[in-house]
């Protein structure tokens, strides 16, 4: 099933119009309640992005202060723009996102290659501040803006011999210049449980910071996965995939033995390389200790009970 495509991403596809009176009040009552929280963040001014209208959903948030705007949009990993955490937003630029779409298939009742918009256009979107720990030992809190991966699925109806959920990023050497040298094998390649897929906390993101997704970080549909190293965050997803056996994913296929398919946050559990025990929130000088699953074990623990976690790591 092909759905015609339309020329933009508007405003309005991404809007449902109840939200659009509570966001004036969604502002001013998140000022207030981030004051009273005890910290003291920025106001939330504009970025020059498209604005999206969305829900708070303050009862999913950390309470962390977030990170910097600037930080969050000019320390990335993307490296299909390089290897190093300011390329992508040097790069990332010329990346084209519209039109885009994405590719439903394997086991599942309602395949097709699906327009971005429609894909959207049934849901809802929220904001969910959410903690995000790379491999490499930083992290950062981050208002995303998105809408749970278990809506999509619901959907498209998975059928009962699908057990995972596979992701593929675009591949456009032309325009993403880090496909040009085989330091992964492109195209970038991510993985989750049926479970893990549909938990709540799992969000498919087109925003952050109340705008349309930055390029650099993984515009215009990405994953978060909070409880995740950053790497499953899969970024600019063209096609998910079900399927009843684990799929492969490109960090495993890189070093078998320093990234597992699962890749929980795990303090207990070092990269063969370095600690896990710590690391650095961006913007913070000293170290912070490492939660198990990123601080969000009572929401997910439930979901590996019974798994040795450093065989499954
Ligand atoms: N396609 C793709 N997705 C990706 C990556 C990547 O290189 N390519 N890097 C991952 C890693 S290692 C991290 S830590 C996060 C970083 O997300 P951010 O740049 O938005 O903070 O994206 C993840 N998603
Ligand atoms: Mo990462």
């Amino acid at each position: 099933m092909l759905i015609r495509r339309k020329p933009d991403l508007t405003e309005a596809d991404v809007t449902d119009p109840a939200w659009y009176a509570r966001r004036r009040e969604f502002l001013q009552g998140t000022a207030a309640l981030l004051l009273t929280a005890g910290g003291l963040r920025p106001a939330r001014a504009g970025h020059g992005g498209r604005r999206l209208d969305f829900r708070p959903r303050p009862d999913l948030a950390v309470p962390d202060a977030l990170t910097d705007y600037t930080d969050v949009t000019t320390y990335n990993n993307f490296y299909e723009f390089g290897t190093d955490k300011a390329s992508p937003a040097e790069l990332a630029g010329r990346l084209t996102t519209d039109p885009w779409s994405v590719t439903v298939d394997g086991e599942v009742a309602r395949p097709g290659t699906y327009a971005l918009e429609d894909l959207l256009k049934p849901h809802p979107l929220e904001e969910r501040i959410y903690r995000l720990r790379c491999v490499e030992r930083w992290s950062m809190v981050i208002p995303w803006i998105g809408f749970p991966l278990a809506d999509l699925i619901t959907r498209v109806e998975p059928t009962s011999r699908a057990k995972y959920v596979a992701f593929t990023t675009l591949y456009r050497p032309e325009e993403m210049p880090g496909q040009r040298r085989h330091v992964l094998d492109w195209p970038y390649v991510e993985g989750l449980r049926m479970d893990e897929a549909m938990h709540p906390l799992t969000l498919l993101a087109v925003g952050l910071y109340g705008e349309v997704l930055p390029n650099q970080n993984g515009a215009p549909l990405r994953l978060v996965v909070p409880w995740k190293y950053g790497f499953k965050s899969i970024k600019s997803i063209v096609r998910i995939h079900f399927s009843e056996r684990q799929p492969m994913t490109t960090w495993h296929k890189a070093a078998p033995h320093e990234y597992g398919f699962y890749a929980n946050v795990n303090p207990e559990v070092d990269h063969p390389r370095w600690s896990q025990k710590r690391e650095r929130r961006i913007g913070e000088f000293r170290k912070r200790k490492t939660l198990p699953f990123n601080g969000y074990a009572e929401q997910v623990a439930h979901l590996y009970a019974g798994m040795d976690l450093r065989r499954f790591f």
